[in-house]
């Protein structure tokens, strides 16, 4: 899955068609789609979406009719819609009060009327979170204000009524699933009621009779605090912060890759079935959220490592990070003068223009994607390191892949798994007319190949799979 934050939806269904439905990609999170409060007074920051007005499918992102064209393109071709849902909360307090669709909101009254909610519907009394309240009461982590944001009371039958009837909407539209943002500010028997009572997933839409949406829920948790990830495991898939954390650290340099060789619950992550696994994420690229060292598109070697790692190991339910370029944590997408979202464009080497970065559309990462989708649901075998920043592994019989995070050259015969034949690396290049554009990399009957790695290349990485053979 990939995240394409801040995308139009009309930009987003040619990209189900063209790039990520042929590139063998499950899904795409969007944008919040419901209203949001427009704020000129930080020039429309990417966070105004965080800030419901009302459920009215009208966005920066585009209509409601042009998030139906969205859904059903990108379900013709394989790709699943996962909506991130603003649950939580609505708008704070800003002196502007009028939504992407022009609906209002009365902050004084707590009023919204497009909803409807008011007063009774919210926590009651007022408190807002602090900072020390993560490690001690995670009563008013859930029952006061995130930032000043208006917090929604789903203890009540009328609230979760209106959330669930927004999100049933979404499903019947043909969604296949859900980012349930701030869900660690939400009682967990709450939560469970709601998504208890959602649709199964629209069988028109291609999904089999019975299917049950897939959920998971913004849980920041890298230990200690009052609230913990596993209070959501039974309810729902969770992020996994600590995933990005480690990774980042290491392609850092900050600790050795050598020691991943028992990479997941081992290290305290969660169960690779409850992962949502990710390096970076919208909030922790520029400082928000988790925060901390993570590797984003601005350290790109390290970082196209780290989600190269990410793809090619089993763990968990990857997704992948679609930025805009930023300098200034706050700014929105790249825009017009009037606040109209700009499309990416696409030159022809994949990658985009106009202020898009789409690591999503980086050859060594797309090309991974590939991999991961030919490694299946293989085991990691014939895992081989040199104590230091030097690993490799297979996956089956179906991929293999090399890492050199060290100063020095890599140049070893190392067992691949795969059967004779040439292959070509797809992080160097790609496969063209029977040939290579990049490496060459020659497996023998023992199923042992060179694999040369050096500290100045380009990239750190080098992953050959079946079904890439070079027939030169
Ligand atoms: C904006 C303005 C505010 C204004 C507000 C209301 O920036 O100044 O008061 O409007 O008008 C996004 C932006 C916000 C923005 C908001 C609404 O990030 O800046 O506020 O839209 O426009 C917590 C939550 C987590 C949340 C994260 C940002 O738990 O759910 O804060 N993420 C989601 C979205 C995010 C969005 C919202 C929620 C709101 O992904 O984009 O906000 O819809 C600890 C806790 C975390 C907590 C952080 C907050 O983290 O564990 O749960 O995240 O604190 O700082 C170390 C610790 C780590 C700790 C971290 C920070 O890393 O290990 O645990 O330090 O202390």
């Amino acid at each position: 899955m990939v995240h394409l934050f801040e995308w139009k939806w009309d930009d987003i269904a040619a990209e189900c068609e063209r790039f990520l439905g042929p590139r063998g990609f499950g899904g795409v999170q969007i944008s919040p789609p419901n209203e949001n409060l427009v704020i000129w007074s930080h020039n429309r920051p990417w966070w105004e979406r965080y800030q419901p007005i009302s459920y009215r499918l009208v966005t920066r992102s585009g209509n409601e009719q042009q998030f139906a064209n969205m859904v059903r393109r990108c379900n013709n071709v394989g790709v699943r819609i996962y909506v991130d849902a603003i649950i939580n909360h609505m708008t704070g307090t800003w002196g502007e009060n009028v939504g992407t669709g022009g609906s209002e909101a009365f902050f004084d009254r707590w009023s919204y009327p497009a909803v409807a909610y008011g007063r009774n519907d919210f926590n009651s009394p007022h408190c807002v979170i602090q900072g020390h309240d993560y490690n001690c009461c995670a009563d008013r982590v859930r029952n006061c204000e995130l930032s000043g944001l208006k917090d929604l009371n789903q203890g009540s039958e009328y609230v979760r009524g209106k959330i669930v009837e927004y999100m049933n909407r979404l499903i019947d539209m043909g969604v296949a699933g859900f980012r349930i943002d701030a869900a660690k500010h939400m009682w967990p028997h709450d939560l469970r009621i709601m998504y208890d009572r959602l649709h199964n997933l629209n069988p028109s839409h291609g999904f089999p009779n019975g299917a049950r949406p897939y959920i998971f829920q913004e849980v920041i948790d890298l230990g200690g605090e009052a609230i913990s990830r596993n209070e959501y495991t039974a309810l729902a898939a969770v992020t996994e912060f600590r995933f990005g954390m480690e990774l980042s650290r290491a392609f850092s340099r900050g600790n050795q890759l050598s020691w991943f060789a028992n990479w997941g619950e081992t290290w305290g992550l969660l169960s690779s079935n409850d992962a949502l696994a990710f390096i970076d994420n919208h909030d922790n690229q520029r400082g928000h959220g988790a925060g901390g060292q993570i590797l984003t598109y601005k350290q790109s070697k390290q970082y196209k490592g780290a989600i190269a790692f990410m793809l090619a190991h089993p763990y968990g339910k990857p997704q992948l990070m679609s930025s805009f370029s930023f300098h200034n944590t706050e700014a929105g997408p790249p825009m017009d003068s009037s606040g109209n979202i700009i499309s990416p464009s696409i030159n022809s080497d994949n990658s985009c223009g106009n202020g898009w970065v789409c690591e999503h559309r980086w050859r060594q990462i797309y090309q991974m994607v590939a991999f991961r989708n030919v490694a299946g649901n293989t085991a990691l075998n014939d895992w081989w390191d040199n104590g230091s920043n030097q690993i490799a592994f297979c996956r089956g019989g179906q991929g293999f892949v090399a890492f050199n995070n060290d100063n020095w050259d890599l140049n070893t015969n190392l067992q691949t798994c795969l059967p004779a034949g040439r292959y070509c690396d797809v992080i160097s290049g790609e496969k063209r007319n029977n040939g290579c554009t990049g490496k060459t990399i020659t497996v023998g009957n023992d199923g042992r190949a060179q694999i040369i790695l050096r500290a100045n290349e380009y990239d750190m990485v080098l992953a050959i799979h079946r079904g890439n053979e070079s027939r030169l």
